[in-house]
């Protein structure tokens, strides 16, 4: 059998490259809607910036805030011509006013059933408070949608092994098929490697064909004591 003397490998997935395209307040403003792009969602504070300079390496790139629930933008992030990430604006704590809360839902709403280069949404949950009513919001939209979800459990270095196994197998458990769950720490290092390959696994796949959702994403229910953790 003849082997080619050279062979072409398919272009390497990597966020060497990567760096800050614009801030949107609504769809309108987005970039053209072109190629694929992951989104990062979850509640306020749960660790969105943070997860996205330590996947990157970058520890500037998204802004990182003790503030919850005041960055009201769709942060987007060019990884190459084609290919983007998204910071999504964090769902609020109790205390954000109500209006707040109501644009937030439209716009998400608005961004999610039209935007057609997403191809998968990372949730982000707080280890310690996982699966609160935002995030079962989330869960469902992405079923109901077929919406590629993978799920990190932030800030593990807040709980010891044992903690950080059981809230791991609890969520595993809870979301089924539904979705990929792994641990995750920016602070202390851990998960960048499954994170990447799932983001890979993504934005190289050669068959995105996504049509526009008639699915509306629910309101999250009210959350009552609430906490600010860092
Ligand atoms: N201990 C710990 N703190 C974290 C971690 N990731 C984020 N934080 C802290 O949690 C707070 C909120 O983080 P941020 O990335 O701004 O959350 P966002 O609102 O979801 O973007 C900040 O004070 C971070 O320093 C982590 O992995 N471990
Ligand atoms: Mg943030």
């Amino acid at each position: 059998m003849n082997i080619p003397a050279t062979t072409t490998n398919p272009p390497r997935f990597n966020l060497d490259s990567i760096h800050f395209l614009k801030s949107a307040a609504k769809l309108a403003q987005c970039p053209e809607d072109i190629g694929m792009e992951v989104a990062f969602c979850g509640r306020s504070n749960a660790g969105k910036s943070s997860a996205i300079n330590y996947l990157t390496g970058q520890h500037k790139l998204a802004r990182t805030s003790r503030t919850p629930g005041r960055t009201q933008l769709i942060n987007f992030f060019t990884i190459s011509e084609q290919l983007r990430l998204v910071d999504l604006p964090g769902y609020g704590y109790a205390k954000v006013p109500t209006a707040m809360k109501r644009e937030w839902h439209e716009n998400i709403d608005k961004y999610l059933r039209n935007r057609l280069s997403l191809c998968g949404l990372v949730l982000l949950m707080d280890i310690r408070h996982p699966l609160k009513p935002f995030d079962h919001t989330m869960l469902d939209w992405c079923a109901g949608a077929g919406m590629p979800l993978h799920i990190l459990l932030t800030k593990c270095d807040k709980l010891k092994r044992g903690g950080q196994q059981n809230a791991l197998l609890h969520v595993k458990k809870h979301v089924g098929d539904l979705a990929t769950v792994q641990l995750f720490s920016s602070t202390h290092g851990v998960g960048q490697k499954i994170l990447l390959h799932k983001l890979s696994g993504w934005l190289t796949a050669e068959d995105h064909n996504r049509e526009m959702s008639d699915l509306s994403l629910a309101e999250p229910a009210e959350e009552a004591g609430d906490t600010i953790d860092s």
